[in-house]
């Protein structure tokens, strides 16, 4: 089975790595958000790519959510000590990342760069940025407008949302690779992540051309949402939903996605309040605690896919 995955940070990249293990490596592409990359200290930080290529090189930090394990902070040290910006941590492992990416793109393309970065770590799947256009994830909130890493790390998601707008998506092309995906006559699924439908999704469906061909498909796609119970698994969902005056449930999810999702998996405390309208819902344990778990949502999705007949057909 054929599948391109949508993912942004950690879920994403907890979804993939389970994808990654069951299905043969030509059958996987993830197109990963970039509204959070950007330039700091002079590197090009790619945040959800890292997320991603770590998790799938078996090299994450499981316990942070981000970055390389076993990291060590010497050069953070060395920062705060000549005064440097510290608000955003570069481990030393996770550096030798980001100056590699940067001086390779002097000469070639974010996808290429990302495909080269991950070869060199072993990775087999394709890992795509949604595009090799710039776009910015911006942040409105009440103390104005934020760059996203602003937001979500140095004031660590504090100020309270209104609601986010991607600087550069209505020039941005998605990547060919993505293309590609969508044109492949084998590609039997799309999924949607249990990233955040807001910060990390949407970023991707604004790139003109992918939501536009998830709608014209003729294969199912299908969404896993990120709360358990009236929680967001990790970060900062639940405080923007509330924000947003929107409830934490799996019908939140369906809202965000409609017209998009023909299914949606939902943890079994969530219940089947959607059972009546709305996607298809397959109710299971969704919590990624380790590999294992990955793997078993992997299949369990995989074969929810295979049931599914896409809206309209
Ligand atoms: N997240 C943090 O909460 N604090 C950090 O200092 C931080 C540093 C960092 C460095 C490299 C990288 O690839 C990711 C990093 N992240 C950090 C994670 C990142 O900001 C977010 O998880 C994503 O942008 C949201 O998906």
């Amino acid at each position: 089975m054929s599948v391109l995955a949508l993912a942004g940070g950690v879920g994403g990249a907890k979804l993939a790595n389970g994808l990654a293990a069951i299905l043969p490596p030509g059958d996987l592409t993830i197109a990963v958000n970039t509204g959070d990359d950007f330039t700091h200290l002079g590197l090009t930080i790619c945040p959800d790519i890292d997320s991603v290529t770590y998790a799938l090189a078996g090299r994450n930090d499981v316990q942070r959510g981000w970055g390389v394990a076993d990291e060590s902070w010497s050069f953070m040290d060395a920062l705060r000590t000549l005064g440097g910006e510290d608000w955003f941590n570069l481990g030393d492992r996770d550096l030798a990342t980001h100056v590699l990416r940067t001086n390779l793109l002097r000469t070639a393309s974010l996808s290429a760069v990302t495909a080269d970065l991950a070869a060199r770590l072993g990775i087999q799947q394709a890992i795509v940025p949604m595009s090799d256009d710039p776009v910015r994830s911006i942040i409105v909130t009440d103390r104005g407008d934020l760059a996203f890493q602003d937001y979500f790390v140095r004031y660590q998601c504090s100020p309270r949302f209104h609601a986010i707008r991607f600087e550069g998506a209505e020039q941005a092309r998605p990547a060919a690779a993505i293309l590609a995906a969508f044109d492949d006559p084998s590609l039997e699924a799309v999924i949607l992540c249990p990233s955040n439908p807001i910060l990390s999704i949407a970023p991707i469906l604004s790139v003109p051309g992918i939501r536009e061909r998830i709608v014209a498909r003729s294969i199912p796609c299908i969404a896993l949402s990120p709360f358990i119970a009236g929680q967001a698994i990790k970060g900062p969902a639940a405080k923007i939903m509330a924000e947003l005056g929107l409830p934490i449930t799996p019908a939140t999810i369906a809202q965000q996605y409609e017209g998009l999702i023909d299914g949606l998996v939902i943890d079994s405390a969530d219940g089947d309040g959607l059972r009546d309208h709305g996607p298809a819902i397959l109710a299971t344990d969704i919590l990624m605690r380790d590999p294992a778990d990955q793997q078993r949502l992997a299949q369990q999705l995989l074969s929810f896919a295979r049931r599914l007949r896409p809206t309209g057909s």
